[in-house]
C-alpha cells in the first residue's frame, strides 16, 4: 500500500471528505510570511545580516505529492540516481540497493564491498557515479574504515557487475587521516564536480581532543578535499606546493559536513553542515576559505556552555549563508534543476533529521530569500535527497525500516 503526502487546498478539502487512511495532508497553507520556525532559539546571537536565520515562510503552490516508493530499505544513507532512472542506495551495513524509481521494486542487497566500521554514524555513508558511468560501471563509494590506530573516512571506488549483483574491483583510493578511534563525525558526502573531479566531506570526530583539527591544515577532518578520480590532490587545489597543508585540500573549519550539492546552473558547491545545539548550517564554498568552526558558530555545546569564546564572527572566516537555531541536523541536500516542477528551479533541499522534515531553501543571488517544510506531518527522520532523471526528487529516511518518496508535481 502506497502511503501519501498530497499538498494541494483542493486535495485537502477532498480528504477531509473523504478521510483515506492511505493519503496525509499537511497544514494548511500559510496564511503569512512569517518564518517557519516558531520554536525559541537556543542562543542570544543575533545574525550577522538579515535573513541568515527565520527568513520568510513561503508556500508552494503548484500541487505535488510524496509517495513512499519502498518501506524496505535496511538503515539507508546515500543514494543517487542511475542512467535509466532507478535508484542505487547505500545501507550503513555496507550493501547497496537499486530501487525502481515508479514501482518501488527492490533488488537484493548488492555485496562486495570492503569491510565497514558500522558503529554510531558509521557505515557505508555515500555513493556517486562515475561521470562515464554507463560506459564504465565505475561507481565511488565513502564508508567509516578500521585501521590502525582508530577508524576513518575514506572513498571507495569499483565496477557495478553487468548482473547488478556486485561491486567489482571494488578498492580504497583516499583515506582522510588521521584515523581515530571514534564513531561520530565523519562527514562522509561525496559530489561529482563538472569538470570530473570528486568533492569530499569529512567530520572532526565531535570529540574535543580532535575538534581543534578542523582548522589545522595537515589533517583531513573537518574539511572538504578535492581529488581525482584515482583518489590523488586534484590540479588546482588552494594548498598545493605549500609543506604545511594537504594538497588535497579544498575549504577547512567545518564541524560535520553531511551535504554537498552542485548548482545546476552556476555548478558553486554549497554545503550543510551540522552544528552544535543552534548552530547548523548552509555555506556557499569556494577554495582555500575557513568556514570557522570551532572558533566561530551560531549554536552553543549540548551541555549549555558557550564554544571556545563563544563568537560568531572573526575577520578571515566566512559566515553561512543561513543558520537555524533550533537546529535541524541537515545530512543530505541537492538543488533542484526546476524539469518537472518549475517553481522549485533552483531551490535547495535539505533534509533534517532530527526536525523530521525536508527543508525547501529559496536563494536569490545568493542569499536565502524563502524557507518551507516538505513532509512534515510524515514523522520521518530525513537522510538524503537527490534529483531523479525523470523531474522528480527522491528522499531516504533513516534507520530500519527506511523509506524511499518519490516526490513530484501531481
Ligand atoms: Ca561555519
Amino acid at each position: 500500500m502506497l502511503s501519501r503526502f498530497v499538498y494541494s487546498p483542493f486535495a485537502a478539502l477532498m480528504l477531509l471528505s473523504c478521510s483515506n487512511p492511505t493519503v496525509q495532508t499537511s497544514s494548511t497553507p500559510r496564511s503569512d510570511s512569517s518564518p517557519v520556525e516558531t520554536a525559541a532559539p537556543n542562543t542570544k546571537y543575533q545574525p550577522a545580516f538579515a535573513g541568515q536565520t527565520r527568513i520568510r515562510g513561503v508556500h508552494t503552490a503548484t500541487p505535488w505529492e510524496g509517495k513512499v516508493l519502498t518501506r524496505e530499505l535496511q538503515r539507508p544513507w546515500g543514494l543517487t540516481a542511475l542512467p535509466d532512472g532507478r535508484l542505487l542506495i547505500t545501507e550503513k551495513g555496507g550493501t547497496l540497493r537499486i530501487v525502481h524509481n515508479s514501482t518501488g521494486a527492490l533488488s537484493a542487497p548488492i555485496g562486495g564491498l570492503p569491510h565497514v566500521e558500522d558503529a554510531g554514524q558509521g557505515g557505508l555513508l555515500d555513493v556517486a557515479l562515475d561521470p562515464d558511468f554507463a560506459q564504465n560501471r565505475t561507481l565511488y563509494f565513502t564508508f567509516s574504515e578500521r585501521v590502525s590506530g582508530g577508524n576513518l573516512t575514506s572513498v571507495g571506488k569499483g565496477q557495478l557487475s553487468a548482473n547488478e549483483q556486485q561491486v567489482e574491483n571494488a578498492r580504497v583510493i583516499f583515506r582522510a587521516l588521521p584515523a581515530y578511534d571514534g564513531t561520530l563525525h565523519y562527514g562522509g558526502r561525496i559530489a561529482v564536480s563538472r569538470d570530473g573531479y570528486l568533492f569530499l566531506s569529512t567530520g572532526e570526530r565531535s570529540d574535543l581532543a580532535t575538534r581543534p583539527q578542523a582548522q589545522v591544515l595537515t589533517s583531513a577532518l573537518g574539511k572538504i578535499l578535492r581529488i581525482t578520480r584515482e583518489g590523488q590532490p586534484a590540479p588546482g587545489n588552494p594548498f598545493a606546493g605549500r609543506n604545511d597543508a594537504l594538497p588535497e585540500l579544498w575549504s577547512f573549519g567545518h564541524r560535520n559536513v553531511q551535504g554537498l550539492a552542485l548548482h545546476p546552473e552556476t555548478g558553486a558547491l554549497w554545503n550543510s553542515e551540522m552544528g552544535p545545539r543552534g548552530g547548523d548550517e548552509i555555506n556557499r564554498i569556494e577554495a582555500g576559505k575557513n568556514y570557522g568552526w570551532p572558533v566561530i558558530t551560531y549554536g552553543i555545546e549540548y551541555s549549555g556552555s558557550m564554544v571556545g569564546a563563544g563568537i560568531t564572527q572573526q575577520t578571515g572566516m566566512e559566515q553561512p549563508v543561513y543558520y537555524w537555531d533550533p537546529v535541524l541536523s541537515p545530512s543530505g541536500m541537492t538543488f533542484y534543476s526546476g524539469t518537472g516542477l518549475a517553481e522549485w528551479k533552483n531551490n535547495l533541499f535539505i533534509c533534517g533529521l532530527s526536525s523530521q522534515h525536508i527543508a525547501r531553501i529559496v536563494i536569490e543571488n545568493g542569499r536565502v530569500t524563502g524557507e518551507e517544510r516538505l513532509l512534515e506531518a510524515e514523522g520521518h527522520r530525513f537522510r538524503s535527497i537527490t534529483e531523479g532523471k525523470d523531474g522528480a526528487l527522491y528522499a531516504i529516511t533513516d534507520g530500519t525500516p527506511g523509506l524511499l518518496y518519490r516526490i513530484a508535481k501531481r
